[in-house]
């Protein structure tokens, strides 16, 4: 039997060398609790390398994503210093194993949070909100998983496009949101599709950061989940997630 560590470096080195691997769960059964340990610890190979905690996302807020991977529980993660790339700029599709985008919505922390927060009281630690585009790349074979896989796989992260910042007081009701691969729009959606109510799905980051152990800092990513389908992306191809009155987050991979 594998331990915990066994695990996190399994799939430290599988996103290092950008190559999959089995599903963990079918040679080793775990539990939730395990995978969010396996999680901390997978990430503690980033932090150790030198890399900093700069935000959590959220995963499967919306009934796209769980229809789409087969998984229906929400789920966290975390995301470090070397995930946030520029907008506009250019990633390598060799850094990835078979990436997806996403279209989100980002929230930056204005103040700690140290307790649980509500939907309506959450916006006062929010210091701006922005559209973003999210590239997941589960180090599984075939990108499927278990929601401990997913989980102990620290929820597909590998990196994500903020663009930029808005007041706190555009609202977030019923903004479109559009996901396009070389300005073709391949999925659709909307703000309202993020659990209803995407300052919902930052209440829930709150609790459940702090039923693990974690702290939401002032100056903080949050990720909302993704409002549509992930499609696939490949080399010399640009993918830019766009909200209404928000605004865009572009990616090119070459
Ligand atoms: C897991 C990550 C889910 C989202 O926005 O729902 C996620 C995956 O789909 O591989 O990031
Ligand atoms: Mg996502």
């Amino acid at each position: 039997m594998a331990s915990n560590q066994d695990i996190a470096e399994t799939l430290h080195e599988a996103a290092l060398q950008a190559k999959p691997i089995p599903q963990i769960s079918l040679a080793h059964p775990i539990s939730l609790t395990q995978a969010y340990e396996i999680q901390k610890l997978l990430i503690q190979y980033r932090l150790d390398g030198g890399e900093t905690l700069i935000g959590l996302k959220m995963g499967f807020t919306s009934e796209a994503k769980m229809q789409q991977m087969g998984v229906h529980d929400l789920i966290w993660g975390r995301l470090t210093s070397s995930m946030l790339i520029p907008n506009n700029s250019k990633t390598q599709i060799n850094h990835y194993i078979h990436p997806r985008v996403e279209p989100e919505i980002c929230f930056r922390i204005g103040k700690d949070i140290n307790r649980e927060l509500n939907e309506n009281e959450v916006s006062e630690y929010v210091d701006g909100i922005a559209a973003a585009l999210e590239i997941i790349d589960s180090r599984y074979q075939n990108f499927k998983f278990s929601l401990e896989d997913v989980v102990a796989d620290n929820c597909s992260s590998i990196g994500f496009v903020v663009g930029d910042w808005m007041p706190v007081s555009q609202s977030l009701k019923n903004l479109n949101m559009e996901l396009l691969i070389d300005h073709k729009i391949v999925a659709t959606g909307s703000s309202n599709d993020i659990m209803h109510n995407p300052w919902r799905s930052l209440a829930a980051a709150t609790r459940l950061a702090l039923q693990y152990g974690e702290t939401i800092k002032k100056g903080m990513f949050i990720m909302a989940g993704a409002a549509t389908n992930a499609e696939f992306i490949q080399a010399n191809q640009t993918s830019t997630a766009m909200v209404e009155s928000l605004g865009q987050a572009t990616v090119s991979f070459h």
